[in-house]
């Protein structure tokens, strides 16, 4: 195709045993996001005009971007129709088995009990945790159907027990979203899906319209306005919404050693890197000879020009690299400091180095686990931390739907054992009003 007659598709290669580190970091930094400011300017006026005018103002924006003019309503509403999730018998059979399989994995995320510690005799401190009411899905649109991210957010809303589950999708010029999303919605019992895309999706969301159901949390991946609407909206106190981690190019890391087969480490940077020009994906060769980093290098040039996406892969692997590491220890170390969304590790006995990791988002574990995987159908969330925020945030997971509410409970003797400490506290703190909140109990309790 194409994609051949533009040259070899090759990954800069920085070796260990002739770069510092420092170069080697320069070389790892994630390419610089785009200002936000230009893109808030821009999102700005469209937030005001879905709070201000409704179902009007998200329904102008709709016949706009997305050419969807014979949309009467910014909702579908659940039950969904029949007609709107016709799809062929072995795409319903793959929903419903990844479906299954992140129910499991998430399920067995619940605390089955509250957490209780006494700890004082007579103080018990417990923990228990509450589903978000209202949670708001964004599913992007654009050139890629994306199922599985509806799956991914929205399977464990529904084992979370959110009472309203709201997807937002953009629809397609004739006013239809896509099938298999409204099959997901169907199965994890959503309660509506909101017809429209980019900030005035995230915005309908955020303040509710007349037909939009206001949610407490949104949560999705999106375009660059998608995201400055999250931002937007997650600062706005009149909101009143949660948001989670932005997500910024899907990025991944491979791991792979002698035993690593060529083909199959080229494979997994591909399907990264086809994801978007501006996806990274970083192979980390341990102890590999020049020969056989050579095999890597033309086994990535043979496949990828194979591929429909070449063009996007062109992109991607221009940003991306190769490093050569000596060890093991070494390789983990780089990973570590780069922080991947996804890392593979393709080495001779692979699960011993997972106690090694210390950043990640999601690992993939041997040489018979790719990460599309992990993306589709093995249980594991594949919404997650990118650009090195897998250092401090974890990926979308249970927790992410849910609040954790803490409770003290004590006893007459509870408050003798531990009242001391917060009068004196209290004291220190020149709050009168707490001191005497204890002082007249234990008061009360010498009578
Ligand atoms: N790899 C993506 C998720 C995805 N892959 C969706 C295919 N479809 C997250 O980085
Ligand atoms: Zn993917």
């Amino acid at each position: 195709p194409n994609g051949a007659a533009s040259g070899k598709i090759s990954m800069r290669v920085f070796d260990l045993t002739k770069v510092s580190m420092q170069e080697l970091d320069d070389a790892l930094r994630r390419p610089s996001q785009k200002s936000s400011d230009a893109i808030m300017q821009i999102i700005k006026p469209i937030m005001d005009d879905v709070r201000t005018k409704g179902d009007k103002g998200v329904l102008e924006y709709t016949h706009k971007f997305e050419k969807a003019t014979s949309l009467t309503s910014p909702v579908l509403r659940a039950p969904f129709p029949e007609s709107m999730m016709q799809l062929p018998a072995e795409t319903i059979k793959a929903i419903d088995i990844s479906y299954e399989n992140i129910r499991k994995f998430h399920a067995a995320q619940k605390e089955d009990k509250p957490l209780e510690v006494e700890t004082m005799p007579g103080v018990v401190c417990s923990r228990f945790s509450r589903p978000i009411e209202a949670v708001g899905l964004y599913v992007p649109g654009g050139t890629a159907v994306l199922p599985s991210t509806a799956l991914m957010l929205g399977v464990p809303a529904m084992v979370a027990g959110c009472k309203k589950i709201v997807f937002a999708s953009p629809p397609r010029a004739d006013g239809s979203i896509t099938p298999e999303i409204v099959y997901v919605a169907h199965k994890v019992g959503a309660e509506s899906i909101v017809l429209a895309g980019g900030a005035q999706a995230v915005a309908a969301m955020a303040y509710g319209t007349e037909s939009v159901t206001k949610v407490d949390k949104i949560l999705g991946p999106g375009n660059q306005f998608v995201t400055a609407a999250k931002m937007y909206v997650s600062n706005d106190t009149n909101a009143g919404v949660g948001i989670d981690m932005p997500a910024g190019p899907s990025e991944v890391l491979v791991i792979a050693d002698k035993h690593a087969n060529p083909a199959f480490v080229v494979s997994d940077l591909l399907s990264q890197a086809e994801h978007g020009v501006d996806s990274q994906v970083v192979l980390v060769a341990v102890d590999l000879s020049d020969a056989e980093l050579a095999a890597v290098e033309d086994e990535l040039h043979r496949q990828a020009v194979e591929l429909p996406r070449v063009d996007i892969v062109r992109g991607a692997i221009a940003h991306s690299l190769t490093v050569r590491a000596r060890t093991l220890d070494e390789a983990m170390e780089i990973s570590n400091k780069y922080a991947p969304e996804h890392l593979i590790l393709q080495v001779k006995e692979a699960e011993k180095l997972v106690d090694k990791v210390m950043n990640a988002g999601s690992v993939f574990v041997g040489q018979w686990t790719p990460e599309s995987v992990g993306d589709y159908s093995a249980g594991v969330n594949h919404s997650l931390p990118t650009y090195g925020y897998a250092k401090q945030y974890s990926g979308v997971n249970l927790a992410s739907f849910v609040k954790h509410i803490t409770s003290a409970n004590l006893t007459a003797e509870g408050l003798r054992n531990v009242g001391g400490a917060v009068m004196q506290l209290a004291k220190v703190e020149e709050l009168e009003a707490h001191r005497r909140a204890v002082s007249i109990r234990l008061e009360h309790m010498n009578r």
